[in-house]
């Protein structure tokens, strides 16, 4: 295994990730800024087999996210991440304290260290967090790729990660706090390291058209509009629709490809169940997800490929390209899709972390001042 989650941060909602309290996507950016004991975060899970978020079950994660603590506590700390088991027990969790030093604690909520970098107010950082399993196990935090806390003894409890959630999951000291983070990854085998994200959205129709209404311009928005604009199936069982993309370089993306996730939103179309599957065609060649049904509400299914599944070799920029995604009808009820748009992470991106951002300037979405 390897990535089990990416998201962007940059597409103005939660990319089908649960988030609750005070949180808001815009400017590229996940703000998490709750006032006094306030409470405000992002949930990250993995993709089952039919798309659906889920719970992974890893004895060891890696996550990732470029955070920037805009406003810090202005006094004691408070949570920028928390790690939870399958059964939503504690595991370690994160804090930054009211002079930017980051903290971690163990599984009964215990203090295991202090660090020593004092993180600044403007500036986005690379942190990462590696959170093992077992009574006395290991646990690691790196600030732009250096280590920052570590032990190999520390109380992690004897279940599994299932889920992390970046913010302030639970308040500490009763502090108002502005926290900024974008291009979040986990993975279950390896540090993530830099890896900066755009995304591509459909700028055409592509090798299929079988569809009962609608076009690209349907499923081209990133934050989703449901009902306002969509494309509807006919109920006819393999009748297809593909999009083409925009390129890299119309985002910025270049260099060695981490990750692609592809995403659709999809609904019932009418009063019953319907039942679709995500395609993805690459060098013409289709790959279809299992099958999965569309319900009264939109749901997102994302599924992440870190090598070309028809080359089993890393992404090109070129076969990203030429990538067309899209659906296929697979029952005799139509279904709805109001969006659909694919997650690119490259490692550069041409993004420093250790860049100081200026408060009139704003970060692109691969990094680029925008
Ligand atoms: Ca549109
Ligand atoms: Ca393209
Ligand atoms: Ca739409």
């Amino acid at each position: 295994m390897a990535r089990i989650a990416i998201c962007a941060g940059t597409l103005g909602d939660s990319e089908g990730f649960t988030t609750a309290g005070t949180i808001s996507f815009s400017g590229g950016e996940v703000r998490v800024n709750p006032t006094t004991t306030g409470t405000g975060y992002i949930g990250l899970q993995t993709y089952g087999s039919t798309g659906g978020v889920t719970n992974w079950a890893a004895a060891t994660i890696y996550a990732r996210a470029y955070f920037k603590p805009a406003t810090l506590p202005a006094s004691g700390s408070e949570e920028i991440l928390r790690v939870y088991d399958t059964a939503s027990g504690n595991k370690l969790h994160l804090r930054v304290t009211s002079a930017g030093n980051l903290a971690a604690y163990d599984s009964a909520n215990t203090l295991l260290a202090t660090g020593t970098t004092a993180l600044n107010t403007s500036t986005f950082y690379c942190i990462e967090v590696q959170c093992g399993t077992g009574a006395s196990a290991s646990y690691e935090v790196r600030i732009n790729g250096a280590t920052e806390l570590s032990s190999s003894t520390a109380n992690l409890g004897t279940t599994n990660n299932g889920f992390v959630r970046w913010g302030k999951p639970t308040n500490r000291s009763s502090q108002s706090v502005d926290f900024r983070y974008k291009w979040l990854a986990v993975d279950d085998a390896a540090w993530p390291g830099t890896g900066a994200m755009a995304v591509i959205v459909p700028n055409g129709n592509g090798t299929y058209n079988t569809v009962a209404s609608g076009n690209y311009t349907d499923v081209d928005e990133t934050a989703n509009d449901g009902d306002t604009s969509y494309i509807a199936t006919t109920g006819t069982v393999g009748n297809a629709y593909t999009a083409t993309l925009q390129n890299c370089a119309d985002v910025s993306i270049s260099g060695t490809i981490l990750s692609l996730r592809r995403t659709g939103i999809f609904k019932r179309d009418g009063a019953s169940n319907g039942q679709v599957k995500v395609r993805m065609r690459s060098n013409s060649t289709d790959t279809d997800s299992a099958a999965f049904s569309s319900t009264s509400a939109y749901a997102f299914r994302s599924f992440i490929n870190e090598t070309n599944p028809n080359t089993a070799a890393a992404w090109t920029t070129g076969e990203i390209d030429a990538l067309e995604i899209g659906m296929v009808n697979d029952s005799a009820n139509a279904s709805r899709m109001t969006a659909t748009f694919a997650i690119v992470e490259d490692r550069a991106g041409g993004f420093n972390p250790s860049w100081v951002v200026a408060a009139n300037l704003t970060l692109g979405a691969s990094g680029v001042l925008a």
